[in-house]
């Protein structure tokens, strides 16, 4: 019962989904059992343009900050599983996995009841990435259940939002909780951009992976 396990049996299905990088927090369970596990994918590093060797950088702290277990995939991940590797993260409790982060049971045979989303200031749908997939996934009843609870995030912050079970994400991939979260953004396109400012980006980037993770030990307890 090991999420290298899950992982595997994930990583043999990838070609059935979009290459998309969806990094994985299994927490130890397998695709049969209950216990609560984070799916994420990596904050900032498409839409937001943020550098993917500081990201993976900050993946890999974070983690070995709150332990979770790494495999393969794009470029993002596999910085991400070299970094972990050099530092020993147990791979039993922490993989990675390419797929669409909104079909992780239908398509890669993942348990993931906790999906993080990267989402905008305003917590809205749209904007390409995880944020419109996830919006489209779960239905109105998530847009519904995130005005409940907040209107706007900072950079750094996130919303945890219990998923009704009237959603069709519920339903369909047992997805109960998204925790909305806003990392930095590096694209001069988008609102609020840094000017690549990486001291303070990196920090905000930190915070992003730490209030996430937080999140996460909020459902568990
Ligand atoms: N499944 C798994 N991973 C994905 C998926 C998916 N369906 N789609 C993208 N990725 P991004 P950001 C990967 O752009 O950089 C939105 O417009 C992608 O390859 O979703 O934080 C929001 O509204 C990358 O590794 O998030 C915000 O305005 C990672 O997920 C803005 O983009 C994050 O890419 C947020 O940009």
């Amino acid at each position: 019962e090991t999420g290298s396990h899950t992982a595997g049996d994930a990583l043999e299905k990838k070609g059935k989904c979009d290459k998309v990088d969806a990094t994985t927090s299994t927490s130890g369970s397998t695709a049969s059992c209950s216990i609560p596990t984070l799916a994420f994918p990596s904050i900032s590093t498409a839409g937001f343009q943020f550098d993917l060797e500081k990201a993976s950088d900050i993946i890999v702290e974070k983690v070995e900050e709150y332990m979770v277990d790494l495999s393969h995939g794009s470029k993002i991940l596999s910085l991400v599983k070299t970094k972990a590797a050099k530092k020993n993260i147990d791979s039993n409790k922490f993989s990675t996995f390419v797929g669409d982060i909104t079909q992780l049971r239908s398509c890669g045979s993942l348990i993931c009841n906790v999906i993080a989303n990267p989402t905008n200031r305003e917590i809205k749908p749209g904007g390409g990435g995880v944020n419109a997939a996830v919006f489209k996934a779960a239905g109105f009843e998530l847009e519904v259940a995130t005005k409940e609870r907040a209107e706007k995030l900072a950079a750094g912050e996130c919303v945890v939002v219990p998923l009704p079970s009237s959603s069709p994400w519920f339903c369909a991939e047992g997805v109960t909780h998204v925790i909305h979260v806003l990392g930095p953004n590096m694209n001069p396109k988008r609102p609020d951009c840094l000017k690549a400012d990486y001291t303070k980006e990196c920090k905000i980037l930190r915070e992003a992976y730490s209030s996430l993770f937080e999140g996460f030990v909020s459902i568990v307890k």
